[in-house]
């Protein structure tokens, strides 16, 4: 049995896994960086261990210190919670070869989800619907310029090694796409050291819909419901919600039963997202498998009642998931806004310092995940996330009207915060409407004035 483990991350999510260690019986052990010694998970594990300076690379990105730490501690497994290593397949392996179990899946199958092209064919060949494109990465200008013919423009240029919005490139004719194509390639080979790139019809403001899926080392695979993000800017989410409000029944319950095959063909383990791109028709695509748990994640757990943290903890034990797909009950509506330390008004400029007075929201249907409190310094090292605000109800009405509330409860002062821009979309009709697209927020942030979110 797991009796200790390391938490490989910072921030709210370093807090949320002990809050589910503390539940579970399970010790903790906290590393953190020199400009995380103020951090409530350093202060709230029941151990702590500094791995380095303030920036990722000389700490939160330091596999070999971690590793250090674990052994140190005597620790049973490691959580990687999302960013930094949670998604770095020789880092799962190294915790395998070490006998430290990794919370998550098989380093296998994170390496195969890596690869954005072949976790397009693997899941086509379970019968998965993908976007229509080139059959794997395409190594020369004039078989690509062919192949985004045969597509018909506008194309869209992803790197095989990219994922998250990283490395794309949208391409209308030839001529741009001949530019796009080696763009691409070299964005591609600098950021991930692989210049490999797939092609796929470039779907015009599709909803970005994911499902959750959660399975045990015993085959089991389940899906639970899905998030709507599509309102987000520059590939950063900022609210997400269950149900989504595009979905029909029949069409939620298709989508789950491809999300379940998507997973099941990559021999998954543990909780992971498959995305999709559903566009205006209600055409649903694959698109690519996030292989960690989500910041997201409260929405799901809040929809079903079930707790993903410690689903993981115990699926990485070898125990089986005790319940079945109809054991799962989605009563609830909830939805998220990421409160980040930033300037809406200018152009989201990241605000990190010193919060004076700190005062979450409460009462009936809201949780706020955040490791903010009165007097905490901001680093300016790591992302500008402060905290999650999740509100929920019975209908997606009483969410709406819930987060509304909350939002007008919540105070953070001392730095420019993302609450102002969350209350001027929610009272929004087009949001309220349930309207939104990937497009949302350029619109949103056009047709807005300033004053009404800073
Ligand atoms: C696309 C797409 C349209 N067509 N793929 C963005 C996140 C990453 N996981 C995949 N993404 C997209 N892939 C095809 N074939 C649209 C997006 C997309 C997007 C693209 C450009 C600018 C903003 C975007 C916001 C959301 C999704």
């Amino acid at each position: 049995m797991i009796q200790k483990i390391l938490i490989a991350n910072r921030g709210e999510i370093a807090l949320r896994i002990v809050r589910a260690c503390r539940e579970l019986g399970i010790k903790t052990l906290a590393v953190y960086s020199e400009a995380d010694v103020q951090s409530l998970h350093v202060q709230l594990a029941d151990e702590a261990i500094c791995i380095g300076g303030p920036k990722s690379a000389d700490s939160y990105l330091r596999a070999d210190r971690i590793i250090s730490a674990a052994e140190i501690a005597d620790v049973d497994a490691i959580h990687p919670g999302y960013g930094f290593l949670s998604e770095n397949a020789k880092f799962a392996e190294q915790c395998e070869s070490c006998n430290i179990k990794f919370i998550g899946p098989k380093s296998k199958s994170i390496k195969m989800m890596g690869d954005k092209a072949v976790a397009k064919d693997t899941v086509r060949k379970a019968g998965v619907p993908i976007v229509p494109g080139s059959d794997g990465p395409i190594e020369n200008e004039t078989e690509a310029v062919k192949i985004a013919r045969k597509i018909g423009y506008p194309v869209i240029i992803k790197a095989v090694a990219g994922g998250g919005g990283r490395g794309m490139r949208i391409a209308h004719n030839d001529i741009s796409f001949a530019k796009e194509y080696h763009v691409a390639r070299n964005e591609a080979e600098k950021a991930f050291g692989n210049g490999a790139v797939y092609i796929e019809r470039y779907i015009e403001k599709p909803r970005h819909i994911e499902f959750q899926i959660l399975a045990d080392s015993h085959g089991k695979v389940l899906h639970l419901g899905e998030r709507d993000c599509s309102v987000q800017r520059r590939h950063q989410k900022l609210i997400e919600e269950s149900p989504s409000p595009f979905l029909s029944s029949d069409l939620r319950k298709k989508m789950g039963k491809a999300a379940v095959r998507a997973a099941e063909a990559a021999a998954y383990e543990n909780a992971g997202t498959i995305e999709f791109l559903v566009d205006a028709k209600g055409n649903f695509y694959f698109i690519e498998m996030n292989t960690r748990i989500q910041v997201e994640h409260p929405v799901t757990e809040e929809c079903t009642g079930i707790d993903l943290i410690k689903q993981q903890i115990l699926v990485a034990n070898g125990e089986k998931l005790s319940f079945d797909q109809g054991d799962i009950k989605f009563e609830k509506h909830a939805i998220e806004c990421r409160i980040n330390a930033e300037d809406p008004s200018r152009n989201f400029a990241p605000s990190p310092g010193t919060i004076g007075l700190y005062y979450a929201p409460g009462g009936h249907g809201v949780r706020v995940d955040s490791h903010a409190y009165s007097g905490y310094v901001i680093p300016s090292h790591y992302d500008s996330m402060i905290g999650k605000l999740i509100c929920f109800g019975t209908t997606r009405k009483v969410a709406l009207e819930r987060i509304y509330r909350a939002l007008s409860e919540y105070i953070i002062r001392g730095v420019k915060t993302t609450i102002p821009l969350h209350k001027a979309i929610m009272a929004d009709p087009v949001f309220i409407e349930g309207k939104a697209t990937t497009a949302y927020m350029e619109d949103f942030m056009s047709r807005t004035p300033p004053d009404l979110f800073s």
